[in-house]
């Protein structure tokens, strides 16, 4: 027998990229582990990658092409070989193509976060040909545009000085589910003494472990945030001289932030004006302490509201004020990504569309575009959607319209993936596709600050392919006969950083392949002398940017589009909050059919106040339907204080097709975009609920 050990990366969409080790035994990967030596990884993985193998081998792992033989949605198929897949696929994209590209749409997320299977050939490939884009901003982009407006990019505290903390706010997060590295150091900072306060409105696993939680309204953080900046102002708390040198606008800042009292505040969160006091308090305190530090981890559960991006903007604001930054274990994370300088211009080479319009389509109203016909403003009707590294039929909001794009026979829909998905069931053609074992990548991080390599440790599951081969087949098929549609993984992987940036001077493919990871050159504290890559290289507390583009160029408050003080209207008919953010044992949809993570979480949960519940006459185990305009589903309550009053908890996200009513949350969330980034709104959803007759 052979053993041998190789070094690999999580490629699944979660800040912590762990560093794997893969033992294989003639061929078959026997264990997948965290790599000990890597700083963040510390030897230890989720409970879903511990089963990565698990879901490799998987039973219903596809195995070959497939064509639909049954009704679309069906989920009814027949074996064909690769040649005919391709084919088929090839002459129905030249036919659309000679008519017009942009009929033809890629939808893709983060499936994989990889550079190389993530958005590389596939990219040069709809570039050339000249497909509608797409705004690939489903997740984190309200919260992204609001921070580079404010800091100048997703640069922010190392993850590995949290440790060294005094206080931590973890802001809108929830790190013992989706970020369990950062919670790891955030307990040693516990350990050590430090404070850990959560602001949630849900009492999650993580609230739960805090010293203090402060259950605020979904949707009212950037008011909490000029609430702490008002105490801070008026109590003077302040970092003086690093306000003078480092940050821009106070003055207006501080106009803006006299208006919003300890009182309006409070009102307006739904929380006392003693919880606002006393955070700003220990905040401006800790802050200010003999070698102190102030930490915040703000995470995206803010951010999935109208006013998502004023929310991080005005959050980000706070560690200049107190000159958090100055100690590496100060400021604020929300994402690690920007520090990457990473080559996506030559990775995914949007020069090909060689001056051609190419018009975009969101993400997250893929529901209201496949249902929308040829106009002027839109562009033609779209003919073809190839989908691939997400399951948009379970995870995109208003789902009741995804569907119905998705069951439109007039649509040629081409899907590749692991397994036979909620989307891939209405697929015309069904591609079977490599996992991070079977494929080579690399990757950055959200959460550290780690170049990653992963090596293939096993060969291609049956017939399944790489998404970068799949896109150089077609692109042959297609007539596309430049060099650059040829280039392999490794050759792509080498070209996925910056070299001549300092920050990756070091970078070298084939020495990263060997070791699996290398730090990016960061100093310990990256704006204890300011230096911020904004316009003006300050904290910009004031921005012409922002003014620019049409917003307000200081931190505001922009109530969420559904709640009973924002539109009384619509909460007459349904007065309850509905949030669905993920659950522990899931990773979006993913891993959602591992039978082991799913028994864990068991079936689909609504968590509702006793208060609500009682008033509703719903008991603890009944079956719940949650409801309002735009659709239903149904979930088994759990009576609990762990909502609040006035909100209901739906964990997510479910398959469709594993659960009893082939429904889930996103049934009833909608298609609205927020403030900036044009993201979406998962977490703004009135809802009522009753209780479901079985
Ligand atoms: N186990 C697991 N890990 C994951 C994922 C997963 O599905 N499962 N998903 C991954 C992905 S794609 C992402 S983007 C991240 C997401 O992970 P996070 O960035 O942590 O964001 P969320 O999980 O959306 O929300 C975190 C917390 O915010 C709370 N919240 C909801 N609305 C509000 C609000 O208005 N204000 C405040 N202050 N809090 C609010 C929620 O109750 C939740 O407890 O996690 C990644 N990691
Ligand atoms: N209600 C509600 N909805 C949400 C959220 C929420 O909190 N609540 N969260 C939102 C967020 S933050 C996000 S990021 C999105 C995530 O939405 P998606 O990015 O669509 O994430 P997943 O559901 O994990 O689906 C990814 C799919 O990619 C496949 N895949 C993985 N690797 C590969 C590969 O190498 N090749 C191919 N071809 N396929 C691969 C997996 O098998 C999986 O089915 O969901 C959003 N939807
Ligand atoms: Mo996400």
């Amino acid at each position: 027998m052979t053993t041998t050990q190789v070094r690999a990366t999580c490629p699944h969409d979660c800040p912590d990229t762990c560093a794997l080790l893969i033992t294989v035994e003639d061929g078959v990967a026997t264990e997948v582990k965290g790599d000990p030596d890597h700083p963040t990884t510390a030897g230890v993985l989720c409970t879903k990658v511990a089963r990565y193998a698990e879901r490799t081998y998987h039973e219903e792992r596809l195995l070959h092409p497939m064509k639909r033989v049954g009704k679309k949605g069906e989920g009814k198929f027949a074996r064909i070989s690769w040649d005919e897949a391709l084919d088929t696929i090839s002459a129905r994209l030249k036919d659309i193509a000679a008519r017009d590209p942009q009929a033809i749409l890629p939808y893709s997320y983060c499936g994989t976060m990889g550079l190389v299977q993530g958005e590389s050939m596939s990219l040069r490939f709809f570039h050339q040909l000249g497909a509608s884009l797409l705004d690939r901003t489903i997740c984190a982009s309200a919260g992204a545009t609001g921070y580079k407006y404010t800091i100048g990019g997703s640069i922010g505290t190392d993850m590995e000085q949290f440790q060294d903390a005094r206080l931590i706010i973890i802001w809108g997060g929830n790190p013992i589910a989706s970020n369990l590295h950062f919670w790891t150091r955030a307990q040693e900072a516990k350990r050590r003494g430090a404070r850990l306060i959560a602001i949630d409105p849900y009492r999650s696993l993580t609230a739960e472990k805090c010293h203090q939680h402060i259950a605020l309204l979904p949707g009212t953080d950037s008011a909490l945030a000029l609430g702490m900046m008002h105490v801070l102002i008026r109590d003077d708390l302040l970092d003086h001289d690093y306000i003078a040198r480092h940050t821009l606008g106070f003055a207006q800042l501080k106009d803006r932030a006299a208006e919003w009292t300890p009182e309006r505040t409070a009102t307006t969160c739904g929380i006392s004006a003693g919880e606002v006091v006393n955070l700003a308090r220990e905040y401006g305190a800790a802050a200010a302490s003999s070698g102190g530090a102030a930490a915040i981890r703000v995470n995206y559960g803010v951010q999935r509201v109208r006013g998502g991006g004023m929310a991080v903007r005005a959050i980000a604001c706070l560690p200049a004020l107190v000159g958090a930054w100055r100690h590496p274990a100060g400021g604020i994370q929300l994402s690690s990504s920007g520090t990457f300088p990473t080559n996506k211009p030559k990775l995914q080479r949007p020069d090909l569309l060689n001056g051609r319009r190419a018009r975009t389509i969101n993400m997250t109203t893929i529901g209201d575009d496949l249902l929308k016909d040829s106009s002027p403003e839109f562009g033609p009707k779209v003919e073809a959607v190839i989908v691939y590294n997400a399951n948009p039929v379970a995870i995109a909001p208003d789902s009741g319209k995804v569907m119905r794009g998705f069951e439109r026979e007039d649509l040629f829909t081409v899907v590749m993936e692991h397994f036979q998905t909620d989307t891939a069931d209405y697929a015309d053609i069904l591609l079977p596709a490599t996992t991070q074992l079977e494929h080579v990548d690399t990757h950055t991080s959200y959460g550290h600050l780690y170049m990653m390599a992963n090596n293939a440790a096993i060969a291609p599951m049956g017939e399944a392919k790489a998404n970068t081969e799949v896109f150089r087949l077609l692109a042959a098929r297609m007539g596309f006969n430049a060099p650059i549609f040829r280039e392999t993984d490794d050759e792509l992987a080498a070209q996925a950083f910056d070299k001549t940036h300092p920050r990756a001077v070091h970078f070298d493919w084939e020495s990263l392949k060997r070791t699996g990871w290398q730090k990016l050159n960061m100093p310990a504290a990256p704006f204890a002398e300011g230096g911020f890559p904004t316009p003006s290289g300050k904290c910009e507390f004031y921005s012409d940017t922002m003014l620019a583009d049409g917003l307000d160029p200081l931190p505001a408050y922009i109530a969420p589009y559904e709640s009973i003080a924002s539109n009384p209207q619509l909460a007459a008919k349904y007065p309850l909050a509905m949030i669905s953010p993920p659950a522990r044992n899931f990773l979006n949809s993913t891993f959602v059919n591992v039978k082991s993570l799913r028994s864990a979480e068991g079936e689909p949960h609504l968590d509702i106040h006793p208060h609500d519940a009682a008033a509703r006459g719903i008991a603890h185990g009944d079956m719940a339907r949650i409801f309002n305009d735009r659709g239903t589903f149904v979930a088994r309550a759990r009576v609990t204080d762990k909502a609040r009053q006035g909100l209901v908890v739906g964990l997510s996200v479910w398959w469709k097709k594993l659960v009893t009513d082939g429904k889930n949350a996103n049934e009833v969330t909608s298609q609205r975009l927020t403030d900036m980034g044009r993201a979406p709104t998962f977490y703004d959803t009135l809802v009522e609920v009753q209780k479901h007759a079985a």
